[in-house]
């Protein structure tokens, strides 16, 4: 850090936080709810952090800085109390202040709920990679939507996931601010028009069928340092001003009422599907209302400080964060073109400038489209700047480089001629922008190989990777401190900035003195969370075990149903055998399926009925225990985390784009158990093979394999175990009573054709599973495996990642702020 931001010392941190218990929160001392005393501290944290909002804004806009505008359907900031203290430098002077008034701190922050406005990865990924942009002090700007409910809060009822609304603001959010000056108005539906203007050319003019208002509310991001402090705009929608108020006052108020509630609906509710397309008019007016009031409000900013358009792509860089964003472009153009006066081409030159795009999936299904039908009636002009865009690409582009082939022609084409016919997100976004991104190393690989081969031959500069990476402050410092305290009396406290330096702990690895102590936070963490787990599910475990973790959304293709499978096993080996060989081992899952995802939510039920069983056998002697935590969320996964032994990532590979979790789970010091999918394969480079169980078919063999033509029934007949534990799920040993209740697993893995290979990768999984058990016993061997995993994965700090944007794509620089 430069210079100590805030010299604030525990006293008058202690009286500021008395001072707004009384004149903001309107309690005293006596009265006071924790969460009163929660509301408090973060108006005690606020009064600091406005400063430096205001002068990094001011800054900003005196030196005209080019800025990034991170567009993303997502934002999963999870809790920001602990974030921002660490960020500020405060958060031990507040612990003491508050420790004065008989309040722990930690206590405190439990009163917050998660901001939780994203799905998994990739919104966690836009909540990491803001917190880095302030940190290394670069102008940004992340754009989103203001969901009044994030995603769900997962219930589990006789093993079941049961949904149920999260409402995270309900008794109000210390973090946000309206910004009512920068409403906008957003326009929907309607028709165009073809209008002969006072300069004799011909226009296109949009008449909306309606308008919805966007209220933006901002958070302010804290770089860690406090040197920056940019911002999260999130947009609300609202019934428009314009809206019908002669309906209201000739008594039409029910009717008023209702385009009041249609209007609210837009940012009403996150879509709670990954992976898989929602396909809803309404989520494609959510995609659109958020860019749109987005770039309006770019185009605001931008013409406080000029006239024209030249200095447009100079200083504006657009970030979409997968293709969810995507309207973005036509609606840039619409606004040239159409309100700016701009020629088409001039507005083409701008928009290949301003975007570039970032791809999270190979899945097919995850690739969005939109039935033309819809795009017309919702977005009338933007069908039209589609088709446009399309004809030119289609004739200089593709024609050009493969004259009269209409095959490629086709398989190109923004519009998918199927019935109906859809517009095809990806390939807009391919097309327009100058920079698109895989997030692995293997991943990019494959979305110029797979994906996009004949773009990739079209424009082979244009593809490129960005490797995913965590904020480390929220991802060591603030959930393990007790481990950065030991990592900060080793090398100092340069290492959250410079994750790196933690290398210099790497020659520690073998020293029994320091890995008692680097084992020792290990066996605090797994204590404090043998608490939550008693607490959240009251199955008893003991922190003696190994703790196997495995969070992360449901999916098939992360193959929760293998880990699954290898319980089972394991617990038929016991029930056979008494004495098999095994370390005690915990396994706990923590996972939201999509609502809408039958298997996923069968593989949920199965985990929790399998795992009742089992918990209360009493032959096996507590060797195995099954935990699934309900409802997964950011500010669990902080817990979990830095008390993981072992780390699942056993995606089929090819299918994991990259992960995160991996990341975040290696830099506590798990070892990984995994495929070479995703960045596992990094995070093995970095740690060494060694220090990581690799396992399972790779990319190449997978392919192999399906041409092949894969047949799980060899499995099922080759492998005893295999088929011992498959049958076990058509009876009711898991379920009494009700036979068969587990059978669409067995279906999946069987008859339905074992899409992710799971059987195929089964006996690799197994032995790989009992290296990690022996690796285990040998205590000096897993304690260097552990601290070589901690102190080697500097890589995957989201600081690099963002520097690797900023060369390759977004060429910022830097802001000091006065
Ligand atoms: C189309 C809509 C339903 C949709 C909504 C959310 C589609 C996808 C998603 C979310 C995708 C996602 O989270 N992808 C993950 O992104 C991470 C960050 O790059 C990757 O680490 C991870 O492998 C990938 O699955």
């Amino acid at each position: 850090m430069e210079k100590p931001l805030f010299t604030l010392d525990k006293e008058e941190f202690r009286k500021e936080v008395v001072h707004h218990l009384r004149t903001t929160l309107g309690t005293s001392e006596i009265k006071a709810s924790k969460q009163a005393w929660w509301m408090a501290t973060c108006v005690t944290i606020n009064h600091m952090l406005f400063e430096r909002l205001t002068s990094t804004q001011q800054t900003h806009l005196k030196k005209d800085t080019r800025a990034v505008h991170y567009f993303s359907a997502e934002f999963l900031m999870g809790r920001l109390t602990a974030n921002n203290l660490h960020n500020l430098g405060l958060y031990k002077v507040c612990e003491e202040a508050l420790k004065d008034l008989d309040l722990d701190l930690a206590d405190l922050c439990e009163e917050e709920p998660d901001m939780a406005l994203g799905n998994g990865g990739l919104g966690r990924l836009a909540a990491c990679f803001i917190d880095s942009l302030a940190t290394l002090g670069y102008p940004a700007l992340g754009y989103g939507l203001h969901y009044e409910h994030g995603l769900f809060r997962q219930e589990i009822r006789d093993g079941r996931q049961v949904e149920r609304p999260d409402s995270w603001r309900e008794y109000g959010n210390p973090w946000e601010i309206c910004r009512p000056e920068s409403v906008q108005d957003i326009p929907l539906y309607g028709y165009v028009e073809t209008v002969f203007g006072d300069d004799c050319k011909v226009r296109k003019v949009w008449r909306p069928g309606r308008v919805i208002k966007g209220v933006p509310w901002d958070i302010p991001i804290v770089g860690f340092g406090a040197q920056t402090v940019n911002i999260l705009r999130l947009w609300e929608s609202r019934a428009s001003d314009f809206f019908d108020w002669d309906v209201f006052n000739h008594g039409g108020y029910v009717d008023s009422q209702k385009e009041k509630a249609e209007a609210e609906t837009i940012s009403k509710v996150l879509y709670p599907n990954d992976e898989t397309e929602a396909g809803k008019e309404l989520r494609l007016i959510q995609q659109y209302f958020f860019c749109a009031c987005s770039l309006k409000d770019i185009m605001r900013r931008y013409k406080r400080t000029h006239t024209d358009f030249k200095a447009f792509a100079p200083q504006i860089a657009i970030q979409l964060n997968d293709t969810h964003p995507t309207v973005a472009i036509p609606e840039l153009m619409r606004e040239l073109i159409d309100e700016e006066g701009l020629e088409w081409q001039e507005a083409w030159d701008i928009c290949t400038k301003v975007f570039s795009y970032t791809n999270h999936t190979l899945l097919p299904e995850a690739l969005e489209t939109w039935p033309v039908y819809l795009f017309e009636r919702v977005l009338p002009r933007h069908l039209e700047i589609i088709y446009e865009i399309n004809a030119r690409f289609l004739k200089n582009e593709v024609d050009a480089k493969w004259p009269g082939n209409n095959d490629i022609k086709r398989k190109l084409s923004i519009i998918d001629e199927g019935n109906p016919r859809r517009v095809r997100m990806a390939n807009l976004c391919v097309i327009t922008s100058h920079k698109v991104n895989g997030v692995a190393e293997i991943h990019s690989k494959l979305v110029k190989e797979d994906l996009f081969p004949e773009f990739n031959e079209l424009w082979p500069d244009k593809f490129c990777n960005v490797t995913n990476g965590v904020t480390p402050r929220r991802w060591l410092l603030s959930c393990n401190q007790e481990l950065a305290d030991l990592f900060t009396e080793t090398v100092g406290t340069a290492w959250p900035l410079n994750l790196d330096a933690l290398r210099a702990v790497n020659k520690f690895a073998d020293d029994p003195a320091f890995q008692k102590k680097f084992m020792d936070i290990k066996q605090h963490n797994k204590q404090k969370l043998v608490k939550v787990i008693k607490a959240e599910t009251g199955i008893d475990v003991s922190a003696e075990a190994i703790f196997d973790i495995q969070i992360k959304r449901l999916h098939e293709y992360k193959r929760q149903q293998l880990n699954l499978l290898h319980i089972m096993v394991l617990y038929r080996r016991l029930l056979l055998n008494p004495d098999y060989d095994m370390h005690p081992r915990v396994f706990i899952f923590g996972s939201k399926a999509a609502p809408g995802y039958r298997v996923a939510k069968d593989i949920i039920y199965a985990i929790n009925k399998v795992g009742e069983r089992i918990n209360n056998d009493p032959r096996i002697k507590d060797k195995l225990k099954v935990v699934f935590m309900p409802n997964y969320r950011v500010s669990l996964a902080e817990k979990l985390i830095p008390a993981a032994d072992v780390s699942e990532q056993i995606s089929t590979a090819g299918y994991e784009a990259s992960g995160t979790g991996n990341m975040k789970l290696a830099m506590n010091g798990a070892i990984t158990i995994g495929t070479l999918d995703g960045a596992n394969i990094e995070i093995a480079e970095e740690v060494g093979e060694d220090n990581c169980v690799i396992f399972g078919l790779t990319v190449e063999q997978v392919k192999e394999l399906k041409a092949r033509g894969y047949n799980p029934w060899d499995y099922y007949y080759a492998n005893p175990e295999i088929k011992a534990a498959l049958d076990w799920l058509d009876t009711d040993y898991f379920t009494p009573g009700h036979p068969g209740e587990l059978q669409s697993i067995k279906k999946a893995l069987l008859d339905y054709g074992d899409t992710y290979l799971t059987l195929a990768d089964f006996a690799a999984y197994d032995e790989a599973h009992k290296r990690v058990d022996s690796l285990y016993r040998d205590k000096a061997r897993w304690a260097k495996m552990a601290i070589i995993n901690a102190a080697s994965v500097g890589k995957f700090n989201s600081d690099r990642s963002i520097e690797d944007y900023i060369r390759q794509i977004w060429h910022l620089e830097k802001c000091d702020i006065a």
